[in-house]
């Protein structure tokens, strides 16, 4: 370990222009964090590649976020009643917190978010596969926050232990968010189980169109090969991922079956059975071929969420001249001594 020289407490900023050559000694000092399961914060040295995969999932996460305003944004109008209205209001403006968090978070391991954005929007980074399927009806508002937001709890809670710490920090409080978020769905599915056949109808046909996707939202099967496994065997013994994808897969597998039932639902699944000697629910084969499309681009909505977002940012570049503007001039008063 390297005292105060650098890390924690340090005066000398270890960032991504600043770091010296990265040493075997910076590498055990790295090392000496991850085994005690302490975290790793912005000025501690840290490898290249921890560095890109965590700028890489926090801009992904990020971008998520803000991209996974459109399809409940797109009901604000359409909510049933004004209470329905203001708490999916409050629920969409929590998403745009969380992307501010998590760009705030990448930002810093050296890259600005307007360089993020400029990749989310030449594709260069992606965004969740959830979000590129369209909102038909008010009951999906319902299944977005029960299983959108409920598989995006199982995946989140363990970030909550992530070895970057603003990353861990920033999940916290989007945990508990999400969790409000995950009730509220759920009680809009519990008020259409309890209405009309049209409105069971409706909760069922929702369930029957995001139950597939919400699975997916979890990533690819785990190989268990390191080698074939895209960043799950690295990103684990760096501290970043906590559970394999097809782990946290189960686990909101035997979370939500039980809460279907309840809702007095099927699930689209004839191979959905109790498996009494693993204790688990087993599933069946979900459509990875369909996965990869819609991140490659080719889901029913990913055309339309870009334009969306595209235009929205060339919308607002006013407003982002006009910030850089006040913030310019502001720092010319203070450097001159005319702010009190
Ligand atoms: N969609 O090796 P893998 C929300 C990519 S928003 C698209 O397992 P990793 C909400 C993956 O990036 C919450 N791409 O990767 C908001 C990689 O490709 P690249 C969103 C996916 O990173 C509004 C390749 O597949 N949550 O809750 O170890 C309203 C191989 O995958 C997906 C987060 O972002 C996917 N579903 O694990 C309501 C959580 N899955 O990058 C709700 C943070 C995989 O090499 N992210 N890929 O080209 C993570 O935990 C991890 O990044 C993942 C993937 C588990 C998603």
């Amino acid at each position: 370990m390297y005292g105060n020289d650098f890390g924690p407490g340090s005066d000398t900023p270890l960032n991504a222009t600043e770091t010296p050559d990265y040493t075997d000694a910076l590498q055990e000092y790295f090392d000496g964090l991850i085994a005690d399961d302490s975290r790793i914060e912005p000025r501690d040295a840290m490898p290249d590649g921890y560095r890109a995969t965590l700028i890489r999932q926090i801009a992904q996460h990020a971008h998520s976020e803000i991209i996974g305003m459109q399809p409940e944004g797109n009901f604000i109008t359409r909510a049933p009643s004004l209470r329905r209205k203001a708490i999916l209001m409050a629920k969409v403006q929590d998403e745009a917190g969380h992307g501010l968090y998590l760009y705030s978070a990448a930002e810093t391991l050296g890259v600005d978010r307007s360089e993020l954005l400029d990749k989310l929007h030449n594709g260069k980074q992606k965004y969740s596969s959830i979000f590129n399927y369209p909102t038909l009806t008010w009951a999906d508002m319902g299944t977005i926050g029960w299983l959108v937001d409920g598989a995006a709890i199982m995946n989140q809670v363990p970030l909550c232990r992530c070895s970057y710490g603003p990353y861990a920090r920033a999940m916290i409080r989007v945990c508990k968010e999400e969790s409000f978020h995950q009730r509220q769905g759920y009680e809009i599915l519990w008020t259409l189980s309890k209405g009309t056949v049209e409105q069971q109808a409706m909760l069922q046909d929702a369930a029957n169109r995001w139950w597939w996707p919400a699975l997916m939202m979890f990533g690819p099967p785990d190989s268990g090969d390191a080698a074939t496994d895209g960043h799950t065997a690295q990103n684990m013994a760096w501290g970043i991922k906590r559970f394999s994808n097809d782990d946290l897969r189960q686990k909101f597998v035997d979370m939500t079956v039980p809460q279907a039932i309840k809702l007095g639902i099927t699930l689209p699944d004839p191979d959905l059975r109790w498996d009494e000697e693993r204790g688990h629910w087993d599933f069946g084969e979900i459509d990875w071929d369909e996965f990869w499309r819609v991140i490659k681009g080719d889901g029913p909505c990913n055309a339309q969420r870009m334009a969306l977002r595209v235009g929205s940012h060339e919308d607002g570049a006013w407003v982002r001249e006009a910030a850089v503007a006040y913030a310019d001039k502001v720092a010319a008063r203070e450097s001159a001594g005319a702010v009190a």
